[in-house]
């Protein structure tokens, strides 16, 4: 089947990260939000996600000391928020592929803003056409490799197990992961997909993993439940004992001599958290993730 690449799936009348521009024209890194939340199964809100964190992201400052940059030096672009159906995922990932397709067709690096979990799977759809040897590192409190949940094969909790059908086993990274069912967990073992991380400490087993893979594409998809409840509430399945925002920046650390091509942050739930700690930690997130996709 022929697919028709479109480019007015945007609906930009809402929030803009700050210093982003509309414009596309120079510009290596785009955002986009995919307001998604339809198979969220325990707490949902998701939808409100993207619009938040773009809210939120002039609440920080746009230099970052770690990487030494200065968002309001990188042209970038904030392409709005993806028009999508509401209802089930299927559709929801086929416009999530187009508008991947789309901004590749334009040069542009996609980072897309969720919602919840499934989306990854619309973005991979895309990328791994463009790039076979694609490297998927995922950073999640759970595993996500279930076959179908609640009667859906596209869920959020099944987003890995898809991805697994376009990906091979030995070209996907499981970060941290520290949830799942014994099946779950005992595969991402036999397969050694699962890395191992020391809370608190320099990602080391993540920087080995990832040495031969020096120079190929990665794609990072960052569930914010990978971080613990305690800094970040504001997220549909939250999970005891995840990270801290130091150990996402020895991530950082590791991720700054790789080629970066494309990346997400889900399962932001904004209304679970009035303070908004969790949606000004999301926008943080993306603050670094554009610069380093905008420097490799
Ligand atoms: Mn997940």
């Amino acid at each position: 089947m022929k697919e028709i690449i479109t480019n007015h799936g945007f609906d930009n009348e809402g929030a803009i990260f700050m210093c982003s521009q509309r414009d596309h024209n120079n510009c290596k890194v785009g955002i986009y939000g995919v307001p998604y939340d339809g198979t969220t199964s325990f707490r949902s809100g998701a939808r409100f996600g993207p619009s938040k964190i773009k809210e939120v992201s002039n609440g920080i400052e746009s230099f970052c000391p770690q990487l030494n940059q200065d968002l309001s030096d990188i042209k970038f672009t904030d392409f709005g928020n993806l028009n999508i159906p509401f209802g089930a995922p299927e559709p929801v990932i086929k416009e999530v592929k187009q508008a991947t397709n789309y901004l590749f067709s334009l040069g542009v690096k996609p980072l897309l803003l969720g919602g919840e979990h499934s989306i990854t799977n619309g973005a991979i759809e895309s990328l791994i056409k463009f790039f076979p040897e694609l490297i998927l590192l995922q950073l999640d409190a759970h595993a996500d490799l279930r076959e179908e949940w609640l009667g859906s094969k596209y869920s959020h909790a099944c987003v890995m197990r898809r991805c697994l059908e376009k990906i091979p086993s030995e070209n996907i990274l499981q970060f941290a992961i520290r949830s799942g069912t014994k099946e779950e967990i005992t595969e991402m073992k036999e397969m050694k997909r699962l890395i191992n991380h020391m809370f608190g400490q320099p990602a080391k087993e993540l920087y080995k993993k990832l040495k031969p893979h020096q120079g190929k594409p990665i794609y990072l998809t960052l569930d914010l439940d990978w971080f613990d409840p305690s800094v970040m509430p504001g997220t549909g399945t939250p999970e005891p004992g995840g990270f801290l925002w130091q150990d996402f920046a020895y991530v950082i650390d590791v991720l700054k001599e790789h080629n970066i091509v494309g990346a997400d942050i889900v399962e932001l739930s904004p209304q679970l958290d009035t303070s908004d700690i969790s949606s000004i930690l999301a926008a943080k997130a993306t603050r670094s993730l554009i610069m380093l996709m905008n420097s490799c």
